[in-house]
């Protein structure tokens, strides 16, 4: 039997939870049979991936080892709690960060034509947080191809679970397969899946380093099939004060989110850290086409991270960083992603020119 060629249909056995919208919960590192058996006779599950089966201990390992560096800073993933993505969501309603209204624009504009070019497909969707965009598309390849498996990846249980009460109710038709973990997870399981549409939203791409997101796409590259796709969403490059702006939103809600950080922290670590002295600063380097984010100590601090008995001092005046946010421009990223094997079949963008839509497909063999 190939290796790929097989769909989620053949690794899932596909039964309904009657009357109920509670996801079976399971843990399992992701991958083939361990995947099976966790989910097997479950319409509706969400899986609980390997990489976090001990998150305090993850968290608390990760924290101590970018605290020990010069500049300090934290991984952004742990920025998405149960209250970091709550937040989150708000950011998204905020009148300056215009990303998620521009992309949720475009995604309403075309998704039948995306529907019909990549045809029936398991959609795999990484960093989902509450699904909320997903809707619009899985209510069009319901519509056209009917029975559609959504496996969302989120770091956050929390949104997870928001996002299977509200996938459940809407959409009949959606077997949905949650994956509670980091985006890592998504590549054994796409090993195994095709046809496979793979789709990252928001700009979240952004948040890694230029390193980090060659690895990306050279290990995606790896584990889809010739003829899968991948739906991409980047914010373009644009003028510092709209960028600026949508990182600094006047309510204060991104402020809110960079401080809880360290207010999770302190929940978790008992780090007895004062928040007061926590600011939030995002200022756009134009060089280098990014939104630096972090927080800036007002006054001296010690930080305990008590599960690996660490205690790190930052001086007053010190910048924490917590997220860099890429900026891209078309004229690069086009052949860049065609290096690592996508052909780019539509490049959408909002009426405004802010954010664009690639939908890439894989022309190369595994
Ligand atoms: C989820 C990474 C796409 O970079 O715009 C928004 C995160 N941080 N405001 C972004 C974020 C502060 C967001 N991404």
């Amino acid at each position: 039997m190939p290796r790929h060629g097989r769909t989620v249909e053949e690794i899932i056995t596909d039964k309904r939870i009657d009357g109920h919208l509670a996801p079976r919960t399971s843990e399992a590192a992701i991958g083939g049979e361990l995947l099976n058996e966790a989910i097997a006779g479950n319409k509706g599950s969400i899986v609980k991936a390997g990489d976090i089966l001990d998150p305090l201990a993850d968290f608390a390992r990760s924290a101590a080892q970018t605290l020990a560096r010069n500049p300090k800073s934290l991984e952004p993933r742990f920025l998405y709690d149960a209250r970091g993505s709550k937040l989150f969501d708000l950011i998204c309603e905020q009148p300056e960060y215009y990303l998620t209204r521009a992309e949720a624009s475009i995604l309403e504009d075309h998704a039948s034509r995306i529907c019909e070019i990549v045809g029936p497909t398991t959609l795999v969707e990484l960093g989902s947080g509450s699904s909320v965009k997903t809707s619009h598309i899985l209510r069009v390849f319901t519509d056209y191809y009917g029975m559609t498996h959504y496996v969302p990846i989120d770091i956050s249980k929390a949104a997870l679970e928001q996002a299977y009460q509200n996938i459940a109710r809407q959409h009949e038709a959606v077997n949905f397969i949650g994956i509670n973990g980091s985006y890592e997870c998504a590549f054994p399981l796409l090993n195994q899946i095709t046809p496979v549409t793979v789709m990252f939203f928001g700009s979240s791409i952004g948040n890694f380093g230029e390193e980090e997101e060659r690895i990306f796409w050279t290990s995606m590259a790896k584990c889809l099939t010739r003829g899968d796709y991948f739906l991409l969403g980047v914010d373009l490059v644009k003028d510092t004060e709209t960028l600026e702006a949508a990182y600094n939103d006047k309510a204060g809600v991104t402020a809110a989110f960079t401080r809880n950080l360290f207010a999770r922290m302190n929940r978790e670590f008992s780090s007895n850290i004062e928040l007061d002295c926590v600011e939030h600063e995002a200022e756009y380097c134009e060089q280098r086409q990014r939104i630096e984010i972090g927080a800036r100590f007002t006054k001296r601090q010690i930080i305990e991270v008590k599960p690996v008995a660490q205690s790190f001092e930052i001086s007053a005046n010190e910048k924490i960083h917590t997220e860099i946010s890429r900026k891209y421009r078309l004229d690069n990223l086009i052949p860049y992603l065609s290096g690592f094997g996508f052909e780019t079949s539509l490049v959408l963008t909002d009426s405004f020119k802010r954010f664009a839509l690639l939908l890439l497909r894989m022309v190369k063999d595994r």
